[in-house]
């Protein structure tokens, strides 16, 4: 890439990330730098691309087709995310555009935060905290915030690629779980083995599983996957967990299971209207919340910058994108 600075590429990094990952991104580009946590609005995010050729963005900001239309000089754009359901892909490629995500460099983290996001909403670690600060904790008795077990259960994973994979791991090798799993297309028999689960229909696993955590994409055809039915069709006093994406669930019947007692407990990393709960989910009992933090490792999130940074100059400088999104359909 040339040094004139009038031919260098501009880019426009959308968020404050880490200064030190995106070191060489300004060294080859003209970087236009939104060093606050704020989200652009979508005016001023078209303001802000009308004259880039790359995009470095998170999942706060949204790529759909008016603002392609408004930006013809964008060439790629990166998100510093696994997910990729905040950028219209199909619109991307019918321009032309690239667009590269960032798998594998948060795989474990997230799994980590999977699992204590389970242990935490199983053994009710936030409700208990928040007794124990509000004074409320006055002696000691058998039943006080008892829940399930984690160890020797069975847990039901939706969504088996390789977050859900490395779920399994820690819950089969640490735990003792057995693990079922439900995924768009069955694993190829090797992996299979390797991930020691065994596959199941949706309603089958829901019906199986002691605890069910979905760790699958976000996608029109997922939205409200787990609703009243599927929540019905768990085991009475299961428990429910979420780091994939909010959508996935029904919020007011996940409420309502968890009001009734049918579910033991929920976990959710993710909801829909982040950052704001539905105040239905703030009101719902025995449910732990957290604010989008699962690949919220230090050295996991310089990780996904410093991929969605190669990604940039590989396109920028003619080469093929090192993890493109998968083809629209795939
Ligand atoms: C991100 C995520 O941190 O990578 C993803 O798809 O959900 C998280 O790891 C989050 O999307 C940041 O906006």
């Amino acid at each position: 890439m040339t040094t004139d600075p009038s031919r260098r590429p501009r880019v426009l990094v959308a968020r404050k990330l880490f200064d030190e990952a995106l070191q060489p991104l300004r060294e080859a580009c003209e970087v236009q730098y939104n060093d606050s946590d704020r989200s652009a609005t979508p005016a001023e995010l078209r303001a802000w691309l009308q004259d880039k050729q790359g995009a470095l963005i998170t999942g706060s900001e949204r790529i759909d087709a008016a603002l392609l239309d408004a930006c013809p000089g964008l060439r790629v754009v990166a998100t510093m995310t696994v997910g990729y359901d905040h950028v219209d892909v199909p619109a991307c490629a019918a321009r032309g555009v690239v667009v590269t995500h960032a798998p594998d460099v948060l795989d474990e983290t997230t799994a980590d935060f999977g699992m204590a996001l389970l242990l935490g909403a199983v053994r009710q670690m936030g409700v208990a905290e928040r007794y124990l600060r509000e004074g409320r904790w006055k002696r000691w008795s058998a039943d006080l915030f008892a829940g399930a077990d984690v160890h020797g259960s069975t847990l039901g994973i939706v969504g088996m690629g390789r977050i859900g994979r490395a779920v399994a791991r820690r819950a089969a090798l640490g735990f003792g779980a057995r693990i079922l799993y439900h995924n768009r297309r069955r694993l190829d028999p090797a992996l299979e083995r390797e991930s020691g689960a065994e596959y199941r229909s949706l309603d089958e696993l829901l019906g199986q599983s002691d605890h069910v955590l979905l760790a699958l994409p976000y996608s029109p055809e997922s939205r409200h996957l787990i609703g009243a039915a599927e929540l019905a069709r768990m085991r009475p006093g299961s428990t429910l967990v979420n780091i994939g994406r909010g959508g996935l669930v029904d919020e007011p019947a996940l409420a309502a299971a968890l009001h009734s007692g049918h579910l033991g407990a929920a976990g959710l990393d993710v909801f829909e209207g982040e950052p704001t709960p539905n105040p239905v989910l703030l009101e719902a009992p025995r449910l732990l919340i957290t604010p989008h933090i699962a690949s919220a490792s230090l050295p996991t999130r310089r990780a996904m910058v410093r991929l969605a940074v190669d990604n940039l100059l590989a396109v920028l400088g003619g080469k093929a994108p090192l993890t493109p999104v998968p083809a629209p359909g795939a």
